[in-house]
């Protein structure tokens, strides 16, 4: 691990602009449960693929709303971990150097921005913001457990978590940000996700063909290990803190 360790952070001194695409596992120091096991106790019975989609909240809104609520009360208590916290200092070394930095999470736990991460694209939507099914009208609730579920609104309908569902497509500028920075980056990561889901699966891919070096810090291996350059499997909020200590210097922040 040291020797990748090394090689990474050699990597990311040369870089001019790097490419960061996390998933769940990056949040998983932060007590918040990954995508495939975020079915705890109280959600066993479900599958997050059938709950997280725009059939499951027509069939059954109270059940649906009762589980972004508990996952958007999880969110609200969780702290930003190591691993956060070494994505906002690799973007402002990077700055500081003159060069570009872009995270591109498919996390909705709103935790790269509150570590100071600036450049940042919410693939998949976030948590924090609700909006009405028939005004599309935005709105971000209180931190505290709705009073009802599902949530009516005035104009007859419901609030609807402001995420991306199975199905439905991700925003625009997301979409035309995330693939123009993957097809022009020269450092790609690949952090604690499943690479699985598309299209956030497939940058990795463009960033390859597009020449750039291509990481992968990651729990377990995933179809995207055997097409990265190098593959650091563990916990990223210990390894992305030794890969920007060895980069840059131990932090004084
Ligand atoms: C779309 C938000 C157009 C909601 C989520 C090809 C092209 C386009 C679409 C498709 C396609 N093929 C199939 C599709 C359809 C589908 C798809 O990809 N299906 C998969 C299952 C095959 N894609 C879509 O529907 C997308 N829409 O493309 O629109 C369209 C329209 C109609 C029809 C077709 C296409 C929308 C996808 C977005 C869905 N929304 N999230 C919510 O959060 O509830 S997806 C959700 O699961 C996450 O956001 C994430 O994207 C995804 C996978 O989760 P991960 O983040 O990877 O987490 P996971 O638990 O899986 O893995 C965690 C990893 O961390 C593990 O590997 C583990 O080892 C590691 N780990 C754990 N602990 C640690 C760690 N690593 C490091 N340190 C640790 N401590």
């Amino acid at each position: 691990m040291e020797e990748s360790i090394a090689r990474a952070a050699e990597w990311l001194r040369e870089a001019h602009a790097v490419v960061v695409v996390t998933g769940a596992g990056v949040s998983a120091e932060s007590e918040i449960p990954t995508f495939r096991d975020s079915m705890e106790a109280l959600w066993a019975e479900f599958d997050p693929q059938t709950l997280a989609t725009p059939e499951a909240f027509e069939a059954d809104p109270e059940t649906v709303t009762k589980w972004y609520d508990w996952r958007r009360m999880r969110c609200a208590e969780a702290e930003p971990n190591p691993g956060h916290v070494a994505l906002a200092r690799m973007e402002r070394e990077i700055a500081k150097r003159g060069g570009v930095f872009t995270l591109l999470t498919q996390n909705v736990d709103g935790l790269h921005a509150r570590a100071g991460t600036h450049n940042l694209v919410e693939l998949h939507g976030s948590l924090r913001v609700w909006r009405c099914t028939v005004t599309r009208k935005e709105r971000v609730p209180d931190p505290e457990p709705f009073p009802e579920y599902p949530v009516r609104t005035d104009a007859g309908g419901y609030l609807r978590p402001g995420v991306v569902w199975f199905g439905e497509s991700l925003p625009e500028r997301a979409l035309k940000v995330a693939f123009g920075a993957s097809a022009s980056c020269d450092l790609f990561f690949s952090v604690g996700t499943s690479a699985v889901v598309y299209p956030a699966a497939g940058f990795v891919e463009l960033a390859k063909s597009a020449g750039a070096r291509c990481i992968e810090v990651n729990r377990d291996p995933t179809p995207a290990t055997e097409l990265v350059d190098l593959a650091l499997h563990g916990k990223s909020g210990e390894i992305l803190p030794r890969i920007v200590d060895a980069a840059f210097g131990q932090s004084d922040e």
